[in-house]
C-alpha cells in the first residue's frame, strides 16, 4: 500500500498531547508526520514509517525539533480601538480598576475609540497585534466582540474579527454584547438587555458573524438574571454560550453557565466548590486567564486543586485586551499559569492547545496531534517542551504549519 501524502514531517519529537499516550506530554520521540489535504494521516515513530510514501509536495526535517499542536488561544478580545496606558498608570498611583470603571473609564473608553474607528483601521491596528500571537506558534485565536455596545460597532468588531483569517489562523467569533453598560443607556441595563436580546443577536446570528455568546457576570457588570435572558436569547439562535464569571466576586455565574450547558466559564478566581461541581457535571471548561490576575494584582488565585479533582479541563489564555490584560505573549501565559497558579509546564501546555480547543468546541477538530485532525502544527526549536513554559521572553524559533481557512 502506498501512502499519499502532501508534506512529510520527519525527524520530530513530536508533543502529541493525546491522554491515549501513555507518556508526558503524550510524546513520541523520533517521530514522523505525514499530511493529506490538511489532516494528520499518518503519526509515528521513523522507523514504522511505511516504505511506500508517494509524497506531492515536500519534506520537512525537523532535526530534532519538537513539533505541538499549534497553540489555541481560547479568550481574546484582540479587536479594539486605542490603548489604557493612562489608566494603567492611574492604577499604579492607588485607583482600583473597579473605581474606573464605575465613573466612566475602563471599558468604556475602549468602547469610545472603538467606535471611532474605521473598519480599515481597525483592521490593521489588530492584525498587528496578531502577529505576535502567529510568532509565538498559535495556530487558533478566540476574538470577542463587546467594546462597540451598538449593532453597527459590535457588526464591525466581528466582521474584522472574521477577516483575520485572511492572516492564516484559524478565527472563532463570540459576540459579547452584555460586556458593560454603554453610556446611552446609562441607568437602564434591562433596556440595553433587551437591545442585546430582541435585536444585537438576532442579526448577528443572521448575519453569521459570531460561533458563541459571552457576557461579563460580575458586580460591575450584568447580573446572573441580566445573563440569563442573554443566554436564552443565544440558544434561541442556536448559539453556543460561554461566561466571563467570578472574576472579581463570587456571583453564581459559573453555576449559571452550567444550566445553560456553556462551553467554558471563564476567569473564576472567585468560584467555590459548588460552582466547580456544577461545572464538572456540565462538561465545561476551566479558562483560566493569569494575565488579568497578575495585571490587576490580584491575590485570590482560582481554585485549581477543586478542578484538578472533579476532573474539570483547565484551558489558558492571553485575555489580551487593552485593560486588564494587554498581553500579546501565549507564552508568557504558560509561565504565568506555573509560577503564578500552579500548573505544571504540561498542564499549561494543554492548557493552550487540547483543553483550549475544548473550550471552543473544536476538541474534535484541533488541540492534540492525532490522526484525522487537522494540521495545525508549531515546530520549536527545543530540547524539551517545558521550555515553553520556561523561558520569559523570545524563546528558539518556531515555524507555524497550518493549512486551514476556517474552521470547518
Ligand atoms: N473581564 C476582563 O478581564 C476583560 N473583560 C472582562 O469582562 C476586561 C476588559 C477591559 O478592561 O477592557
Ligand atoms: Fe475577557
Amino acid at each position: 500500500m502506498t501512502l499519499q501524502l502532501d508534506t512529510l514531517f520527519i525527524n520530530a519529537n513530536l508533543a502529541t498531547m493525546n491522554l491515549d499516550i501513555d507518556a508526558p506530554y503524550g510524546a513520541v520521540k523520533d517521530g514522523a508526520i505525514g499530511v493529506r489535504d490538511g489532516r494528520i494521516v499518518w503519526l509515528g515513530k521513523m522507523a514504522d514509517l511505511p516504505e511506500n510514501i508517494c509524497q506531492k509536495k515536500n519534506t520537512w526535517d525537523c532535526q530534532g525539533d519538537w513539533v505541538t499542536p499549534g497553540l489555541v488561544d481560547c479568550h481574546t478580545h484582540l479587536v479594539f480601538g486605542g490603548n489604557r496606558a493612562q489608566e494603567f498608570e492611574q492604577r499604579l498611583n492607588g485607583v482600583s480598576y473597579a473605581d474606573i470603571a464605575k465613573a466612566g473609564g475602563g471599558i468604556l473608553s475602549t468602547v469610545k475609540a472603538t467606535r471611532a474607528l474605521g473598519a480599515d483601521d481597525l483592521y490593521q491596528d489588530t492584525s498587528t497585534r496578531l502577529i505576535d500571537f502567529l510568532y509565538q506558534g498559535v495556530t487558533t485565536i478566540e476574538v470577542k466582540s463587546g467594546y462597540g455596545l451598538d449593532i453597527p460597532t459590535e457588526i464591525k468588531m466581528l466582521e474584522v474579527a472574521r477577516k483575520l483569517t485572511e492572516d492564516h489562523v484559524r478565527v472563532c467569533t463570540t459576540f459579547l454584547g452584555a460586556h458593560a453598560l454603554p453610556p446611552e443607556y446609562k441607568d437602564r441595563p434591562e433596556d440595553y438587555i433587551d437591545l442585546v436580546c430582541n435585536e444585537m443577536i438576532p442579526k448577528i446570528a443572521e448575519l453569521g458573524l459570531a460561533d458563541a455568546v459571552d457576557g461579563f457576570c460580575e458586580n460591575i457588570a450584568f447580573s446572573p438574571a441580566q445573563i440569563k435572558r442573554v443566554f436564552k436569547a443565544a440558544k434561541k439562535y442556536g448559539l453556543p454560550v460561554k461566561l466571563h464569571a467570578e472574576q472579581l466576586s463570587n456571583q453564581g455565574g459559573a453555576k449559571l453557565a452550567a444550566e445553560f450547558s456553556a462551553l467554558s466559564a471563564d476567569h473564576l478566581e472567585y468560584i467555590d466548590e459548588d460552582g466547580v461541581k456544577s461545572m464538572a457535571d456540565a462538561g465545561m471548561v476551566a479558562v483560566l486567564l493569569p494575565g488579568a490576575f497578575y495585571t490587576l494584582k490580584e491575590t485570590q488565585k482560582p481554585p485549581i486543586d477543586l478542578f484538578r479533582k472533579h476532573g474539570v479541563p483547565m484551558a489558558l489564555a492571553t485575555d489580551c485586551n487593552p485593560g486588564s490584560s494587554p498581553i500579546t505573549s501565549p507564552l508568557i501565559i504558560l509561565n504565568m499559569a506555573c509560577i503564578l497558579f500552579g500548573f505544571t509546564p504540561e498542564e499549561a501546555l494543554a492548557g493552550m492547545t487540547r483543553e483550549g480547543a475544548k473550550a471552543l468546541g473544536l476538541g474534535d477538530i484541533i488541540g492534540t496531534l492525532e490522526i484525522g485532525k487537522s494540521a495545525d502544527l508549531a515546530i520549536w526549536a527545543i530540547e524539551h517542551p517545558a521550555e515553553l513554559s520556561y523561558w520569559v521572553g523570545d524563546i528558539a524559533n518556531v515555524d507555524r504549519f497550518f493549512k486551514g481557512v476556517s474552521y470547518e
